[in-house]
Order: structure tokens, then sequence, then C-alpha cells
């Protein structure tokens, strides 16, 4: 036995990561299902590092040093359930099996209680930063034993991505299910920073009447500020990109149908069965789904609206800086969403996750890396029993500053017909915590009137019911 960790599964994730290993010094095992792409890895970059290919499950376990720790990056689902099951009577007592798919965090829990009644560890790791992350350092986030952790971190923080401050983005995120449900909501949060990003695009386009490559300048500018991120980076570029076949801008040649692969939904599924609102997210998954909707949208095109009017030179100039500050507070938001998230869910199960700690892994290596997370960590690591983002005095205070601006965006996309569910839904999500009383006191009173479904009192103790079709006296229900 010579390698130090072995990778399962060398489609682009697994052999980046196999490629990442071996770069940084570890001797790695590589095994593929099917054998042609372990050998392509081999051939084409064993002058990388130290491989040892193994063609059956038998010769890879046998090639790992002990206690075997072993990387398992294939489809997530049934092929996950596959491999685990292959392999596991292979191991002994303390090995450890990391799963760096995308599974959603109730298989890491189940997985993770299955294989601990036979000795083995199981660490669920959300990986993020796709191929080429998962190359030149991905954010890592594992879940699982805080011993298979100690076992893992030499590695780990050797591939993992480093933030500005040279720290690796990589760090225990708490027991079984926990780095699967912090990737998740990372995945969360990309998707509400997507849409709220490509609803300030929309606002300049058809608001500002700026051409593509005019946005593109404005968001090279924006990122040399508080929104500095690799979403924002790269949407300078797209939108910059002319087509080659046509010469027109590329965000003109493409299907406006934007498509997804599911960690978005689970999101939201996930949201929604903990009862924690996350409406900046749940926007952006449903924003996909209408965009591809094809023939519903069609059938409504004649619908009667208002058609926007572009501003003039100096008025869309002041109107581009609003939009910087609408999207900074929605963007606030939804984080203080996410990360509302990841508390519930860590109360949930009993994770004990550290905020402050994710914010800090999400800094580099991610898709939604951003200098923004800095200023996250340092809220939660001078409060940590802060209430949510928005209690933070600083970002309290931004969002003050920008208030006026966002509210007059929203006020003229819903003037001019331009959809920005992400941004309005941001603004009534912050209206709605500040708001001294919510109309839910009306919406218990029909809940009591059609369904005797009782309420509690402002001024007392109690849970009542009022004889809504008889006398309409109130009686007390609660003994
Ligand atoms: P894929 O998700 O396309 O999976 C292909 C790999 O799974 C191949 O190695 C394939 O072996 C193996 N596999 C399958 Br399919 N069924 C199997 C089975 N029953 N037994 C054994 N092996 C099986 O690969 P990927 O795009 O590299 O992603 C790997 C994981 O990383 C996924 O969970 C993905 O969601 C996650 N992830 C991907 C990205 C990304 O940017 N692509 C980013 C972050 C996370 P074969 O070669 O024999 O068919």
């Amino acid at each position: 036995a010579t390698a130090q960790i072995g990778v399962t599964g060398l489609a682009v994730m697994g052999r980046n990561l196999a490629r990442n290993l071996a770069r940084n010094g570890f001797t790695v095992a590589v095994h593929n299902r099917s054998e042609a792409r372990t050998r392509d890895l081999v051939d084409g970059f064993g002058d990388e590092g130290s491989f040892v290919p193994a063609y059956s499950a038998e010769d890879f376990v046998a090639s790992l040093e002990r206690p075997r720790r072993l990387v398992v990056m294939v489809k997530a689902g049934g092929p996950t359930d596959a491999v685990i099951e292959e392999f596991a009577p292979l191991l002994e007592e303390g090995d450890v099996i990391v799963d760096g798919g995308n599974a959603h965090f109730l298989d890491t829990r189940r997985r993770e209680a299955e294989l601990r009644e036979r000795g083995i560890h199981f660490v669920g790791a959300g990986v993020s930063g796709g191929e080429e992350g998962a190359l030149n350092g991905p954010s890592i986030m594992p879940g699982g034993s805080a011993e298979s952790y100690r076992s893992l971190a030499p590695m780990l923080e050797r591939i993992a991505a480093r933030a500005p401050d040279g720290t690796a983005c990589v760090s225990h995120v708490g027991p079984d299910g926990a780095g699967h449900f912090v990737k998740m909501v990372h995945n969360g949060i990309e998707y509400a920073d997507m849409q709220l990003i490509a609803e300030a695009y929309q606002l300049l386009r058809s608001v500002a009447g700026y051409s593509p490559e005019r946005i593109a300048e404005t968001f090279r500018s924006w990122n040399t500020g508080r929104l500095d991120s690799y979403l924002i980076e790269i949407t300078a570029e797209v939108l910059a990109h002319r087509d080659g076949a046509t010469g027109e801008p590329f965000v003109d040649v493409v299907q406006d149908r934007a498509e997804q692969k599911g960690t978005g939904r689970w999101t939201v599924q996930t949201a929604l069965d903990l009862g924690v609102p996350v409406p900046g997210i749940a926007e952006a998954v449903f924003a996909r789904s209408l965009s591809g909707g094809a023939e519903l949208r069609e059938a409504s095109r004649a619908l009667p609206g208002p058609v926007p009017a572009p501003l003039g030179e100096e008025e869309a100039a002041r109107f581009a800086d609003r939009v910087e500050q609408a999207l900074y507070a929605s963007k606030l938001v939804s984080y203080t969403q996410g990360f509302l998230q990841i508390a519930a869910g860590s109360a949930e199960y009993g994770w004990d996750v550290d905020p402050g700690a994710v914010a800090a892994l999400w800094r580099a290596g991610c898709i939604i890396r951003a200098a923004f997370l800095d200023r996250v960590r340092d809220a939660y690591a001078a409060r940590p029993d802060l209430p949510s983002l928005l209690s933070d005095d600083a970002f309290a205070e931004e969002m003050g500053r920008a208030q006026e601006d966002w509210r007059h965006v929203v006020a003229t996309a819903a003037a001019q017909g331009v959809p920005t569910p992400g941004f309005s839904a941001a603004l009534a999500y912050y209206d709605a915590l500040r708001a001294e009383r919510l109309p839910a006191a009306l919406v218990q009173g029909q809940r009591d009137y059609f369904g005797a479904h009782t309420y509690r009192r402002a001024d007392r103790e109690g849970v009542f019911h009022t004889l809504w079709a008889g006398d309409r006296s109130e009686e007390r229900v609660d003994g």
C-alpha cells in the first residue's frame, strides 16, 4: 500500500481532484468503473505527480495506506450508493469514505448512519468551483465526524482554494449531512445572486437604454467596489462577448430559457420543510422555471402593459448608480436568508454550524466567492449570536443608505413593466422584517372564522376562538 488517498470516479471532477492532489505531492490511487478513464488520466497527466492506477475495487483498496481514505466522485444518487456498496465490504474500521459529489444532505445522513454502524467514517463533502476549482483549488465543505476531518485536513487544506488572507477554504462544517447542506445553500445563494445580476442587466438595458458592451463596462466598474465578486466579473465577460457567426452580442443570440440541475430546487424544498422563508432563492428558481415555459410565454405575449421608455444620458447614469444600490441591498437580503436557512438546518439536525466559518470558506474557490464574504465573516465573528446579517450595525447602515435608491428602482421597474422578482421580493422581505405590525393578524382571524383554527391575543396570554357563526363572543380554549 503506497497511496495516501484514492479517488474513484474519474469524470471531469474526479480526474481534476486527483490531479490537484497529485500536484500537491500526495500519492493518489485512481480508479473508475470503466477502465478507459483511468488509463486516460495516467497517460495524459501521469507526469504531474504520483498516481497509482487500479483496475479493480480490490486493487484500489489494497493500494491505500491505512486508515484508508477514498474519495468518491461519481454521479449523485444511485451511482453513489452503488459505489459505497462495492467498496464498504472491502474496508476496515476507521477507514474514511468521502463523497465529493452533489448529494442531497438527507442521503448523506442516511449513508453516514449506515456506515458508522460498520465502523466506517463517511464524509459528505460539498465541493464547489466546477472543474476549474477541482483542479486549481475548490472551496470544500466537509461534514462527518471530527475524527475523520482530522485525518483528511492536511490533504484538504493543501488542495483547497486560498482566501486573500492565505487561509485554506476548507473547514469542518459539522456532523453527518452538514457539509452537503451548506453546499446546497451555497448553490441556492448562487441562484439568487445570478438572478439579481440578471435583473440589474435587464434594467440597465431596458430602462437606462445601455448596450450590452456598456453594461459590461458598468459591471466592470462595480467589480472594483463592494460588489467585487466572481459572478460580477464573468457577467461582464459574457456581456462583452460577441457571437462569432452573426457579430451580434452573445446575450442576444442565446435562447432566454434558463435551465437548472436541481440544487436550487432542493434549497427551496428544504427551506419549506424547515419553515424558513427564502423568497430570494425561491424567486430565482421560479424565474428560471418561468423563463423555460415557452408556450405559456408565447400565449401571454399580447397581454397589455407598458413598454419601457429609455432614459436620457444623464438620468441613465444616475439610474445605473441606483441599480448598484438595489443590487447590493437585494444581495445582502438573499445572503441573510441563506445564512438563516443554515442556522435553521443546524438547529434542526444538531450540527452547531459556525456561520462565520462558512462565510470564510466561501471566500475563494466557489462560485459565489466575493470580497463581501470577508465582511460576513467579520460580522459573525464580532457577534456570534447575531440574529441575522441585517442586524449587523455596518450592514444595517448600508441598507439605510441604499433604500431610497432601491425603492426607486423597484417602483420604476413596476411602472415600466420590467419584471424584477428578485429585487421586489428582497425589498418586501426587508419591509416585512421591519414592520411594526403585519397583516398576519387578519390571516389569523380568517383562519379562525372558517376553520376554528384559534388565535393568540396581543394583550393577554392564552389561545382563543371567536364564535363567528353565533353571538361572536370570544372563548378561551386552552383550559
Ligand atoms: P458525472 O456526474 O457525470 O458522473 C460520471 C462518473 O460517475 C463517471 O466516473 C462514471 O463512471 C461514474 N458512475 C456512474 Br454515472 N454510475 C456509476 C456506477 N453505478 N458505479 C460506478 N461509477 C459510476 O461526473 P462529474 O461531472 O465529474 O461529477 C461528479 C460529481 O461531482 C457529481 O456528483 C456532480 O454532481 C458533482 N459536481 C460536479 C460539478 C461540475 O461542475 N461538473 C461541480 C460540483 C460537483 P463511468 O466512467 O464508468 O461511466
